[in-house]
């Protein structure tokens, strides 16, 4: 008897050891697989991503270059028929964060991702302008992580509408832009940078950026300076007219993808 017993509880103890091995060591070893946490294992970070996802490289549609320790990020940028955007409507993400070692980002068409699928569980962003004049926000979009199928918009005419409005009987207008001096520019000047910074910001949020909400107004406060927190404002003069409009990010602005 006594010894059915000591086997017994042997047995047991190995069980559950077993159990904790298996809750603890398999997921840790399975997180290790993806260390920048793009969703793109370590495996294929460094070679070349064809899309549509498994196309033959050099096929007709783009291949693509990952980079190891920086998040590829994939967005699919659909413009209206008759587009407002500016040249290079991402362009605040591509500049301000190049040298960020936490984005890589890639423009793609909708054609190289049928459905928004990179690889499985990797979905591009799909950011689309809507040429909407009317009243309303200038930029929506859901908050996420390229593990989920999500899209936003940037709503250009209204954006064009606002700073047309704000300017229409000023004597003098002037941009400054992040934490610069005011400098004279025109509607269509401050309209552009107001678009890139929708774009951005939208498209952050879809990584699942956003800042701790002011008690009073929420998450869109003008007061940091960063595209995270800050909507668009104006100040009027004696008639003269001054946009601020930010083109820095914050520190913290980091992509979510889990
Ligand atoms: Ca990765
Ligand atoms: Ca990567
Ligand atoms: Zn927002």
């Amino acid at each position: 008897m006594e010894k059915i017993k000591k086997i017994k509880s042997k047995f047991r103890i190995l069980l559950l050891m077993f159990i904790f091995m298996s809750i603890v060591l398999i997921p840790r070893y399975a997180l290790a697989l993806d260390a920048d946490n793009d969703g793109i294992p370590d495996d294929m970070e460094g070679s070349k991503i064809c899309l549509p996802f498994g196309a033959e490289p050099n096929s007709t549609l783009g291949c693509h270059d990952t980079i190891p320790g920086s998040a590829d990020v994939f967005v699919i940028l659909e413009k209206a028929e008759q587009s407002l955007l500016p040249d290079d409507p991402l362009s605040l993400i591509s500049d301000e964060m190049k040298g960020n070692p936490f984005i890589n980002l890639h423009i793609i068409t909708k054609e190289e991702a049928p459905d928004q699928v990179i690889m499985d569980p990797v979905y591009a962003l799909l950011l689309k302008e809507n040429t909407t004049p009317t009243d309303g926000a200038v930029g929506i979009s859901t908050i996420g992580t390229p593990a989920y199928k999500i899209y936003g918009y940037v709503y250009t005419q209204r954006i064009i509408d606002d700073v047309w409005n704000a300017c229409a009987n000023a004597s003098e207008i002037l941009l400054a832009l992040g934490s610069a001096e005011p400098v004279q520019a025109t509607p269509n000047e401050i309209a552009e940078i107001y678009m890139k910074n929708v774009a951005a910001h939208e498209t952050f949020h879809m990584l699942g950026r956003v800042v701790p909400a002011n008690k009073k107004v929420g998450e869109h406060y003008a007061q940091q300076g960063y595209i995270m927190d800050h909507h668009m404002y104006y100040k009027e003069k004696k008639g003269k007219v001054t946009w601020y409009i930010t083109d820095a990010w914050a520190d913290a602005d980091v992509p979510r993808f889990r």
